[in-house]
């Protein structure tokens, strides 16, 4: 449903302003930025874009599995503010004579820049000392990184658009790039190149300010993608008509053009959720997404507990790009063969060719229909129950026998033969679209997390409910969601092996420093934790954390507060149109 609905684009400011509901000036980051551009550029903007970053409360690792996940978009977000370049030089570009040599399509000529060539962009960002301007324009090329799907002799035959992105290395255009892919293959396929007719992709300005901190588990990367990826829209004219969901879609599929297999959660958080409220975000069968208010927010009544959510960065960055082999991309295939081998042990068919996901096959434990393009709908009610009961089946993945290389998980080796495909069917199924380094894969630890965490998910969602029906939220509810948030954060570091010291210590520190709950957000390995805490302790909670964490202690002012912050709901992506 509100998927369903129309990405919003505001005319005036000020609206803009309110639909951010919080009480932050925004009016100096939006003015600078279009003033700056200006500056730049010698004109105004036409649009800026604007993608929130999200902080996960709870669900995490489980949406490549395609189980719901219970994220809520924060105030810090990433604003691009764009102008077509020079519309008549522009109108004037004719393919057949004009056709540009290799080096000027990759913008690798520095002088005079290729600034007729349609599609050809320049990207600059405010800090710039730290993220330089870059110049690129889009190639024709083969598809290669058809991702998650197999890909047909079809694709493989495809032409499409290729940006050139650096996937070993954390660069701040490929996200920009990333957004643009989708848009340039989606709109401007390049077999419309051949004839003149057809339209050409604009060439572009563009100007990128962000708040979100980089690999810090607030998704500054989705942010990025969704926000670069409604500014070639807009800046295109290909905005109307394009639904909320269609957005998450097409940012799902241009950010793993980054070289990270992610699941949904970050784009559909930074693109569907509305002020006050966390996401009820599923995947399965298709992408829908509930906003549940939370605690405390929908209160009257004095006698009602307020708390709210800080986030808290352990300053260990965590670089998903750089570590993909051996942390994420690893974990989505850990899990994925997981769902195969469970299957399998629980008397479950699986098609050869299918990669079949964990979610999927409770579904078909728990009797669900195959239906076309997929599974028939589960409600909430019978997939809790399945949940609670699945749990004891996921002990046929133990690796016993072992003694202490249990610990170890199964070899390669292992996992093959378990998985009744012979090895090139596995390669192929498993290895191929992916790059990971491991000598041991844990199958039993990582589907463990998985289902218990989409259990708490589910949990943590009827707390919220039943305290949004009474209007009152108790010191005991806010006990509840904290408890599910620190069993969340031990299924984290313990099974899913996603943590690390740093966040383990500030997650325990939090407790101490009397949070309900609290728990690493987003991917792990480093960035933020996310605690639940009463709203008349926040000021003695932060002074504790500063006081026991000893990255804080040199902190102070704003300093401090850009590392430790109470945040709130924020609205989903929105553009701004200049008139
Ligand atoms: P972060 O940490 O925000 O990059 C990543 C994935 C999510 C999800 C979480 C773990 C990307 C873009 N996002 O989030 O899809 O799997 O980890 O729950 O990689
Ligand atoms: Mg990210």
């Amino acid at each position: 449903m509100a998927a369903s609905l129309p990405i919003p684009i505001y005319t005036s400011l000020d609206e803009v302003y309110s639909s951010l509901g919080t009480a932050t000036n925004h009016a100096v980051r939006w003015n600078d930025l279009a003033e700056e551009f200006e500056n730049r550029f010698g004109r105004k903007p036409a649009f800026i874009a604007r993608a929130p970053g999200r902080v996960n409360l709870i669900g995490e690792h489980i949406d490549y599995a395609l189980f719901g996940v219970f994220p809520a978009a924060v105030e810090r977000d990433i604003l691009i503010a764009c102008a077509p370049r020079s519309a008549s030089s522009y109108a004037s570009y004719t393919p057949a004579s004009n056709e540009p040599s290799m080096e000027q399509e990759r913008g690798r000529v520095a002088d005079p820049e290729p600034l007729h060539l349609p599609g050809f962009v320049v990207a600059e960002n405010l800090r710039h000392e730290k993220y330089p301007r870059k110049t690129f324009a889009p190639m024709r090329g083969m598809s290669t990184s058809k991702l998650l799907d197999e890909p047909t002799e079809e694709d493989v035959r495809a032409e499409e658009w290729m940006l050139d992105i650096d996937k070993g290395r954390l660069a701040w255009e490929s996200y920009v790039k990333a957004g643009y892919y989708g848009v340039l293959n989606r709109f401007f396929p390049p077999t419309s190149l051949v004839t003149t007719t057809n339209p050409h992709p604009i060439p572009v300005d563009m100007l990128v300010t962000g708040t979100v901190p980089a690999g810090s588990g607030l998704s500054s990367s989705a942010a990025m993608v969704v926000a670069s990826t409604l500014a070639f829209l807009a800046v295109n004219g290909k905005l109307q008509g394009i639904s909320k969901g269609e957005l998450v879609e097409m940012a799902m599929e241009n950010e793993q053009r980054v070289g990270v297999n992610s699941g949904g959660m970050d784009q559909a958080a930074s693109v569907i959720s509305t002020t006050n409220s966390a996401l009820h975000i599923t995947f399965f069968p298709k992408l829908a997404a509930e906003p549940i208010p939370l605690p405390g927010s929908v209160s009257s009544s004095a006698a009602s507990s307020h708390a709210v959510f800080i986030i808290a960065n352990s300053l260990v960055v965590s670089d998903k790009v750089v570590h993909s082999k051996t942390r994420y991309n690893l974990r989505v295939v850990e899990t994925l063969v997981s769902a195969r081998i469970l299957a399998l042990r629980l008397g479950i068919s699986v098609g050869k060719n299918e990669k079949v996901t964990l979610r999927e096959v409770l579904g078909r434990w728990l009797g669900a229909k195959e239906v076309k393009g997929g599974q028939e709908e589960v409600d909430v009610e019978k997939l809790r129950d399945g949940l609670e009961r699945i749990g004891e089946e996921v002990e046929k993945l133990r690796p016993e026998g072992k003694g202490d290389e249990e610990e170890l998980g199964v070899t390669l080796g292992e996992m093959i033969q378990m998985s009744g495909l012979s090895e090139e069917e596995f390669n192929e199924l498993y290895l191929s679209w992916v790059n990971v380094e491991a000598t041991h894969f844990q199958l039993y630890k990582r589907s463990k997390h998985v289902f218990s965490e989409a259990l708490r998910v589910l949990q943590f969602r009827d707390v919220c409910l039943r305290s949004a029906t009474s209007s009152i939220t108790t010191q005991s509810t806010l006990e509840e969601l904290g408890a599910l948030m620190n069993e969340s954060q031990e299924s984290c570091s313990k099974l899913f092996e996603c943590s690390c010291p740093e966040l383990d210590e500030l997650t325990r520190l939090a407790r101490e420093a009397g949070a309900y709950g609290s728990r690493l957000t987003g991917a792990g390995w480093g960035g933020c934790t996310v605690s639940l805490v009463a709203e008349s302790d926040v000021d003695s909670f932060i002074s504790k954390i500063k006081k026991a964490y000893a990255p804080y202690h040199n902190l102070e002012g704003e300093a401090l507060h850009e590392v430790i912050f109470a945040t709130k709901p924020s609205s989903g992506a929105c553009v701004y149109k200049f008139e």
